[in-house]
């Protein structure tokens, strides 16, 4: 019913015909974009507020970015790593400055980004800390998402992610997120890193309480355990701060990140650590063919440019602000909880209204597109682009739907 009011059946057929299910999206086919609005292949507009889970913090074709982009495309695309390449340099210097690192490895997915920190813990482990070979051992949460490949999907805690893909990787103890005790107990000689994302996305944008992060800053110094944090989601403007971390003061002794930073444009994501760390790496030991390539560097140097202004923080922070008013004006009104940290928001609708994926459909039949996460949870994360009456209208949509 709701699939016939946003009518473009026969494309969503096509789409549907050659691919692997790997995916349920809303029946909606888009065929172009401008900063916050999508335009599907009949011509209908949509506020995108999931901005690609993150992906395009900068909003849709942000000028400066797609200008890079063509300049690059008319000079030079790939070299891979055999060859240096102009724009290398500046990429990792620049981006190793707004990270307060000495180094930065580029890689393009976040899941690459996720098991490069995964192989420079352990190796750091080996070689740095001493742990006895083969018994590297890291400490994640429950609730974690960090990606696809085998060894990640190993730690997962979500039976859908999970079951059936092993046998799976040891060298990870899984505890719950937000419990300082229960971390720092299952820390002892054999662990190499502590991986966390500061604000869990996919778990429904939760915040663990205050002074966990500095906590686990803390133990991981005391016990000689590096504090890995994928700020692939949470990272780059998203919640009002360069960094999740930032917001309690904490340093991890490696950031990845993924996502904004290939500016909704190219897959870039990188680690960034000091020398201690990533040091660890010699010539042979890891790398990708399309890794810190051209286009990818050209890029995501604009990134990095757009962040070191500010702005775009400044408005995820102020603009938050606004979104957590409009929401928490919901509470009680169809809404059952509300997270909100910048511009990235997790709903709790009340699950005896309706499910998380009818309420994004009925948001997207009025214009808003929004993606559901575990049952009766949703997820906002518009471009850091957009204005405050573009969230006035999304919070005035959500309201509809839940007064039916
Ligand atoms: C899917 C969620 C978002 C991530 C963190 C690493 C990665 C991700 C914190 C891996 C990826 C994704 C991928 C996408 C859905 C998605 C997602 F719902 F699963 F949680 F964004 F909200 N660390 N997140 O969130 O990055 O390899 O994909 O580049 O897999 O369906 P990737």
């Amino acid at each position: 019913m709701v699939d016939d009011k946003l009518r473009t059946p026969g494309a969503v057929r096509d789409a549907e015909r050659w691919t692997a299910h790997n995916y349920h999206p809303l029946p909606v086919v888009i065929s172009s974009a401008e900063g916050a609005w999508l335009t599907d292949v009949d011509g209908r507009r949509y506020l995108d507020c999931l901005a690609g889970y993150s992906a395009l913090n900068f909003g849709h074709r942000h000028p400066q970015l797609i200008a890079a982009a063509h300049a690059q495309l008319d000079r030079l695309t790939l070299t891979s790593r055999a060859f240096i390449h102009d724009q290398f340099a500046d990429f990792c210097r620049e981006l190793a400055e707004l990270c307060g690192k000495d180094l930065v490895l580029p890689m393009n997915t976040g899941a690459e980004a996720v098991e490069t920190g995964i192989k420079v813990a352990r190796k750091w482990g080996y070689q740095v800390k001493g742990v006895a070979a083969g018994q590297a051992n890291i400490v994640v949460a429950e609730g974690n998402f960090h990606g696809r490949t085998t060894t990640i999907v190993s730690f997962s805690t979500d039976e859908d992610a999970r079951a059936d893909f092993g046998p799976y990787t040891p060298g990870f103890t899984v505890v719950p997120y937000g419990d300082l005790d229960a971390l720092t107990a299952a820390i002892d000689e054999n662990t190499v890193a502590v991986l966390l994302e500061p604000i869990q996305g996919e778990q429904g944008v939760v915040v663990p309480p205050e002074g966990y992060l500095p906590g686990v800053r803390q133990v991981c110094t005391e016990r000689n355990v590096l504090f890995i944090a994928d700020e692939i989601q949470s990272g780059l403007g998203r919640t009002g701060a360069t960094f999740a971390c930032d917001h309690e003061g904490v340093v991890p002794d490696m950031y990845l990140l993924g996502k904004a930073l290939g500016g909704g444009i190219v897959p870039v994501s990188a680690v960034a650590a000091n020398a201690d760390v990533l040091g660890v790496l010699k010539p042979g030991q890891h790398g990708s063919t399309f890794g810190g390539n051209p286009l990818a560097c050209a890029v995501a140097i604009e990134v990095v440019r757009l962040l070191a202004t500010g702005e775009f923080q400044r408005r995820s922070a102020e603009l938050g602000e606004r979104l957590r008013a409009g929401l928490e004006g919901l509470l009680g009104k169809g809404l059952v909880g509300v997270r909100v940290r910048g511009l990235w928001a997790g709903l709790d609708i009340d699950p005896a209204l309706m499910s998380g994926r009818e309420a994004c459909e009925r948001l997207a039949a009025r214009g808003v597109l929004a993606k559901d996460t575990h049952g009766s949870t949703i997820r906002l994360a518009p471009p850091l682009v957009i204005t405050e009456e573009e969230i006035d209208l999304a919070v005035t949509q959500l309201a509809e739907v839940l007064a039916g």
